[in-house]
């Protein structure tokens, strides 16, 4: 069995090894309906920590989240945790996009997709507010705000 202190580390290490980078694209409506955006407060001094929010697609056409950005981090990931057979653990890896079918609803949810917010240019606390901007793949994006809460430590 692992230990929830050995996930955690390998958590730290896998999210200090992903590193990549977003474009900005222009200015277009989502036509997404966006809520429930929090970000789990975290002990103080940690590299990452996790966000969550849910998307609701109420359009036609599918559409997928490729980037996300935010002042408050040095950068943001897409993140999807995901039960690995073979070592018997968690393990998480960088979605470099996230599809939300055409009349459904996707929730990012510990245990599922997360944003990995990297490296937090000051400590959040629980209530504390957070900007980010969401891309989509058809150039719309997003700005939604984030709640900060108290939460199990968990992905
Ligand atoms: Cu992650």
């Amino acid at each position: 069995m692992f230990s929830m202190s050995m996930i955690i580390r390998r958590f730290y290490l896998s999210c200090r090894v992903l590193l990549c980078s977003f474009m900005l694209a222009g200015c277009a409506e989502a036509g997404l309906e966006i809520s429930d955006a929090w970000i789990a407060e975290a002990p103080p001094n940690v590299m990452a920590q996790a966000g969550y929010l849910t998307l609701k697609n109420g359009t036609a056409r599918p559409a997928s989240l490729i980037g996300v950005t935010s002042d408050a981090f040095k950068s943001v990931q897409i993140h999807q945790t995901q039960h690995d057979a073979a070592m018997g653990m968690m393990k998480m890896s960088h979605a470099k996009e996230v599809v939300i079918p055409a009349g459904s609803t996707l929730q990012f949810k510990p245990g599922g997709y997360h944003l990995m917010l990297m490296q937090p240019k000051s400590a959040l606390k629980a209530g504390d507010q957070v900007e980010m901007t969401l891309t989509f793949a058809d150039g719309a994006e997003s700005r939604v705000t984030f709640t900060v809460r108290r939460n199990k430590f968990t992905l």
